[in-house]
C-alpha cells in the first residue's frame, strides 16, 4: 500500500534522524554524554536526532505542537494536533553498541492517538500505522500473535534501572508472571517492545513508569495490528498514562488478571 502524505512526512523525518543516529552509533566512543540522573543518560545523538525530527515535522506541518523527550512540550498554533517524539528510545543500548534502539514518532489528534512510526535504523525495520488503516513492518501487513495460552506465551517487559522507583514492585510482578508464561524478555526499548508485540514476536508486554513518548507510536501500531493496550489495571491510555499492558485480547486479559494478584508493595507508579 502506498504511504499517505502524512506517513511520508513521518518517514522522511525518521529516515533523516536515523541516518544521524547510525553515524553516531558508528562512533559511539566519541559521543558527548551527559547524565540526567543515576542510570539516566542522554547523548549528543539524542539531541541531534530530536532537532532533525523537530525541524522536519515543523516544516511539513506548521503549527502542530510537540511533546518530545529532550525538549519537553512545545505549544503550536494548532491546538488539536501534537507530535509525540522519542528521538532515541533505548539510549543505554545505543551507548553499549547494542543495535536494539528506535526512533518513535506518534501523532495525537484531539485526545486520540492517530498515527505512529517506529524506526530501528540498524535493524532496518520500520513499523507504521494510521488509525483504521492497519499496521505494517516495512511494506508487509502485521498482526499480533494468535496465541491464547499464557503458558505458551513470550512476554516482554522493562526493568526499572538504577535510580528509578518501583524495583521491588517489578520483582514481585516478575515473580508472578514468570510462573505463568513460557518466557520473559527485556529489550531496553519500550517502542521496540510494542512494535515486536504488534508483529507477533512477543505475545504481550507490560512496563511501569514510562512516559508517553516511549509508547505513543507503539499504541497505534499495536492497535492497528489487532492488539489491546491499557494501563496494567485495564484503564484506557491517555497522554497522562505512565504504565502499560499490551497483547492480543486474550493475553492482555490474562496478564491483567495475573497482575491483580501481585501485592502492592508501594505506590507502583511513583513519578
Ligand atoms: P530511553 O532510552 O528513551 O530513555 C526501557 O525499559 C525504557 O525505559 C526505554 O523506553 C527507555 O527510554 C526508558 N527509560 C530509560 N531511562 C529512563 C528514565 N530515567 N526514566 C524513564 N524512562 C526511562
Ligand atoms: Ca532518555
Ligand atoms: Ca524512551
Ligand atoms: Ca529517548
Amino acid at each position: 500500500m502506498p504511504a499517505s502524505a502524512l506517513m511520508n512526512v513521518m518517514l522522511g523525518a525518521a529516515r533523516k534522524a536515523g541516518r544521524s543516529l547510525a553515524r553516531d552509533f558508528g562512533e559511539v566512543e566519541h559521543l558527548q554524554i551527559s547524565v540526567k540522573g543515576p542510570g539516566n543518560f542522554v547523548t549528543a545523538a539524542d539531541h541531534k536526532a530530536e532537532e532533525i525530527i523537530f525541524n522536519e515535522l515543523s516544516r511539513a506541518r506548521p503549527g502542530y505542537g510537540f511533546i518530545m523527550e529532550e525538549r519537553g512540550r512545545v505549544e503550536g498554533a494548532d491546538k488539536s494536533h501534537t507530535w509525540i517524539v522519542d528521538p532515541l528510545d533505548g539510549t543505554t543500548n545505543f551507548l553499549h553498541g547494542n543495535p536494539l534502539f528506535s526512533i518513535s514518532i506518534g501523532l495525537e489528534r484531539e485526545g486520540e492517538f492517530v498515527a505512529g512510526l517506529i524506526y530501528m535504523p540498524v535493524l532496518n525495520e520500520t513499523y507504521t500505522a494510521e488509525k483504521g488503516k492497519g499496521a505494517f513492518l516495512n511494506d508487509r501487513r502485521i498482526r499480533v500473535a494468535a496465541r491464547s495460552n499464557l503458558a505458551d506465551s513470550l512476554i516482554a517487559t522493562g526493568i526499572p534501572h538504577l535510580g528509578r522507583p518501583g524495583q521491588k514492585q517489578f520483582v514481585a510482578e516478575l515473580d508472578v508472571i514468570m510462573g505463568a508464561v513460557s518466557g520473559v524478555r527485556r529489550s531496553g526499548s519500550a517502542a521496540l517492545d510494542l512494535a515486536w508485540t504488534a508483529a507477533g514476536r512477543f505475545d504481550g508486554y507490560w512496563e511501569r513508569n514510562l512516559h508517553i513518548w516511549d509508547v505513543a507510536a507503539g499504541i497505534v501500531v499495536l492497535r492497528e495490528a489487532g492488539g489491546f493496550i491499557t494501563d496494567p489495571e485495564g484503564k484506557p491510555v491517555t497522554l497522562e498514562s505512565r504504565s502499560f499492558l499490551a497483547g492480543n485480547e486474550s493475553i492482555h486479559n490474562d496478564l491483567k488478571r495475573l497482575l491483580k494478584k501481585v501485592p502492592v508493595l508501594a505506590a507502583p507508579d511513583a513519578s
